[in-house]
């Protein structure tokens, strides 16, 4: 954070793919070399991507146990990640990093956390849209199980005002619910921070694939603006072991224009240094909240979860 200014200097990290024989050393010497070009190219602050220490295991059936010790972290940093911990430190550069999580009580979440310039830990979230199924499709090309592998989020949607910055944490369904953005844009987040696995291929319907590349922009654009945030997602990508998942990772600004785009499925670093104060016009115009909001109007947000009979008209 440049003194005196409302800058922040973002990069998103995006990943390729990350096979089932990589081992976490090797991938945490990837993280490591792009947070160095990251620092290198001005950033504060560097988004890696959700579940990034591992492939995207749940598209493999296995049992709990399984899943738990082969791609499970019980301890965060472990001394596999301590490597990214301890440059991140001597950079004196911040991180978001998506992983597996096993609580000392056995429960298991798919997690991101926040760390800051001295390699703190000051913020945990834990997934809460958690998509696809829990039980067996021997059927479709591969699995998606984060329903059989995942708690669901035992907390809301949080801001953490920290590197000079109100940021919030989601995880990559979540980026579609507009309640997501919402809840953490009235906790007055500046910043949206989110990774993503998102297949290409869609098991449940033959979505063409053009739409998952589409859908996943517009409600980053969209949920920017709206929420006055800039957003910055991290994809994992490419063919993990066959398996192919989009890239597109984004930095948004709160103008929902695109300030920045990967443009391969590789590692690859995308940079901005980002205006906090862009936003302020937004919440002071059209999306002053306080002024324009009515909430009482919007009860059935909270009351159901799925869609029910209209409400009774005078
Ligand atoms: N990891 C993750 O949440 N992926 C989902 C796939 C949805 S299709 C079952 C996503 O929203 O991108």
């Amino acid at each position: 954070m440049t003194k005196g200014q409302r800058k922040i200097g973002l990069a998103v990290a995006q990943m390729g793919p990350v096979h089932l024989a990589d081992t976490r050393r090797a991938v945490v010497a990837r993280l490591v070399e792009m947070l160095r070009e990251a620092h290198a190219r001005g950033a504060d602050l560097v988004v890696f991507p959700e579940l990034a220490l591992t492939t995207f295991f749940p598209r493999y059936w296995m049992s709990d146990e399984e899943a738990q010790a082969r791609f499970f972290e019980a301890q965060m940093p472990n001394a596999e990640v301590q490597p990214l911990f301890d440059e991140a430190r001597r950079l004196g550069v911040g991180f978001y990093l998506g992983y597996a999580e096993l609580t000392p009580e056995g429960v298991p979440y798919n997690t991101a956390i926040l760390v800051d310039r001295g390699a703190r830990i000051v913020g945990k979230y834990r997934k809460v849209h958690l998509p696809g199924h829990d039980d067996h499709k021997p059927q479709a090309p591969f699995q998606h199980l984060e329903k059989k592998f995942f708690q669901v989020g035992d907390q809301p949607f949080g801001v953490w005002d920290t590197m000079g910055t109100k940021i919030g944490m989601c995880l990559c369904n979540d980026r579609r619910w507009p309640e997501t953005w919402r809840v953490m844009s009235l906790q007055s987040a500046e910043l949206v921070v989110l990774g993503y696995n998102t297949p290409s291929v869609n098991i449940h319907w033959p979505e063409p694939v053009h739409l998952r590349m589409h859908h996943h922009l517009i409600t980053l654009q969209a949920s920017a603006y709206q929420n006055c945030v800039w957003a910055a997602a991290a994809a994992k990508c490419g063919a993990e072991d066959g398996h192919h998942m989009i890239g597109g990772s984004v930095i948004v600004a709160p103008t929902g224009e695109i300030a920045a785009q990967a443009s391969t499925e590789d590692d690859e670093v995308i940079t901005v240094s980002a205006d906090l104060g862009l936003a302020e016009t937004f919440r002071r115009h059209v999306f002053d909240f306080a002024r324009h909001r009515r909430p009482e109007h919007y009860r059935l947000i909270v009351e159901r979860t799925g869609p029910g009979e209209p409400l009774p008209r005078d």
